[in-house]
């Protein structure tokens, strides 16, 4: 590479960083961003992550040194494109296309080469290509190597980056991501001799009240409709922090939107009342029904147990389980509200469920070993919401790490989350908190789950010997 190749390269790279600045402002994609965002990919690697910020930080600082980082290897890349144009002419265009387009796509590709033709053009370079015909073809050689060299590369990267994955059921004492329905939790209002149990017992489903055509249902007749899946975190407003009743499983039974349709709602109908075998009540308004509302007759694909509300019972994703009634045996479109079961001995009307985030390992009071290599796991649910990220402290809340979390499910799965960790000897005081999109931290507030649901961070301390 010559002197010549250097200034010019640099040159270019500032010119194609400014303009492609104001293209970006036109909607085209900014290649030195991707380049940014693919830096720091790599940066998140677990230990050059933790390293990063020992020295920089979580702030400010370390993102836009990392985006100065970005700058410097997209300047340092365009000697190179200059010196590939001294050597091979017009050829040097594909490999400019080829960089552009990995970071920027094919139509950023397109438009940033043809930029760099434009300048390597008016530097007179294409004109005269200066090696004979021998040289040429072995830098062509030489960069198909580096092409070659550049795929093995990739693929040895991919590899260790799947080393580093976190295998998720290799975690001990880790939630599954879905819940057995034997491992379900159970509540009812009901002592357990007094639950309904409607198996081998007539049963239909009613739809009463303001609709234009009442209608009820058999199981079968149920069965026969059109099936929906939701998979749906099931909690309830009594779970303490870091309790356990909590579950999460796939459940399939009727759209409840389709079948108030076929029942045809009346305008004046405002509010759902629900009506279950056992006389437990409650209600919701007709607005703020969601759209995966279900009454559900199957969970994992096994029919449901009579504790969890054989035949069918309603699951409202978002509201916590005293919402959604196990045994339901009528749906009644009202014009008044109905205050439900619970609501009625001073828990929330609306129950809607509270971000949470739970440590399954280490267990409270565990003691683990120095220097040994342990994850620090759990589960965490944002009642729908959709999670950015979830951060672990083992300093009892003075400073946060962030967690790998597993991409959930579905819009109402709880999700995992891990942190591998390798602590020196010494007493620990975990704790882990949610992070919602738009940098919505979870409540640290302490509340006990009378009468809106806990809040609060799950809280373990543990021994290092
Ligand atoms: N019919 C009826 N449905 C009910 C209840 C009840 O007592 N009766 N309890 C509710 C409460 S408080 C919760 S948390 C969930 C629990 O559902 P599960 O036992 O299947 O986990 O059911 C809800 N549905
Ligand atoms: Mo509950």
């Amino acid at each position: 590479m010559r002197r010549g190749d250097v200034g010019w390269g640099v040159l270019v790279g500032v010119g194609l960083a400014a303009l492609g600045f104001l293209l970006y402002q036109w909607g085209l994609s900014y290649p030195l961003l991707n380049l940014y965002a693919q830096m720091t990919f790599w940066l998140g690697v677990p230990a050059v992550f933790n390293l990063v910020h020992s020295v920089f930080g979580y702030g400010e600082l370390g993102k836009n040194l990392a985006f100065m980082g970005a700058v410097g290897v997209w300047l340092a890349l365009h000697p190179f494109l200059a010196w590939a144009f001294r050597r091979l002419g017009w050829a040097a265009l594909v490999l400019g296309f080829a960089l552009y387009a990995l970071l920027g796509g094919w139509l950023a590709g397109l438009v940033y080469t043809a930029l760099l033709g434009l300048a390597g053009w008016g530097r007179g370079r294409l004109a005269r290509p200066v090696l004979e015909d021998r040289a040429r073809r072995k830098t062509l050689m030489a960069l198909g190597l580096l092409a070659v060299g550049a795929g093995v590369w990739r693929g040895v990267r991919a590899q260790a980056q799947n080393a580093v994955r976190i295998v998720w059921e290799k975690i001990a004492g880790l939630s599954s991501e879905i819940t057995p329905q034997e491992k379900l939790y159970y509540v009812s209002k009901n002592p357990a001799l007094f639950d309904p149990n409607l198996k081998g017992k007539p049963y239909s489903l009613e739809f009463v009240g303001l609709v234009a055509k009442p209608l009820k249902l058999s199981l079968e007749e149920l069965k026969s409709l059109p099936a929906s899946d939701l998979t749906n975190t099931l909690t309830c407003i009594s779970n303490p922090v870091g309790g356990d009743l909590i579950g999460c499983a796939r459940w399939t039974g009727v759209s409840l939107k389709t079948l108030l349709d076929r029942a045809g709602v009346k305008p004046e109908a405002k509010w759902l009342v629900w009506e279950a075998a056992d006389g437990y009540r409650e209600s919701l308004a007709l607005a703020e029904l969601p759209p995966e509302a279900l009454i559900a007759y199957a969970i994992n694909g096994e029919a449901l147990e009579p504790r969890h509300g054989y035949p069918t019972r309603l699951l409202l994703p978002g509201r916590y389980g005293m919402k959604q009634p196990k045994w339901i045996t009528r749906i009644t479109l009202s014009e008044k509200e109905e205050i439900g079961y619970w609501a009625q001995r001073g828990w929330s009307k609306s129950a809607l469920i509270r971000t949470m985030s739970r440590i399954d390992v280490p267990g409270a009071g565990a003691r683990l070993r120095a220097g040994e290599e342990v994850f620090i796991a759990g589960v965490t649910y944002a009642g729908g919401r959709a999670l950015e990220r979830v951060e672990v402290s083992s300093d009892g809340g003075k400073t946060w790490q962030k967690a790998e979390l597993k991409p959930p499910q579905g819009k109402f799965a709880w999700q995992l989350w891990a942190l591998p960790w390798r602590p020196m000897a010494g007493e620990y005081t975990l704790q882990v908190r949610a992070v919602e999109v738009g940098e919505k931290v979870q409540d640290a507030t302490r509340r006990e789950p009378l009468p809106d649901g806990a809040t609060g961070y799950h809280t373990v301390r543990v021994r290092v010997g």
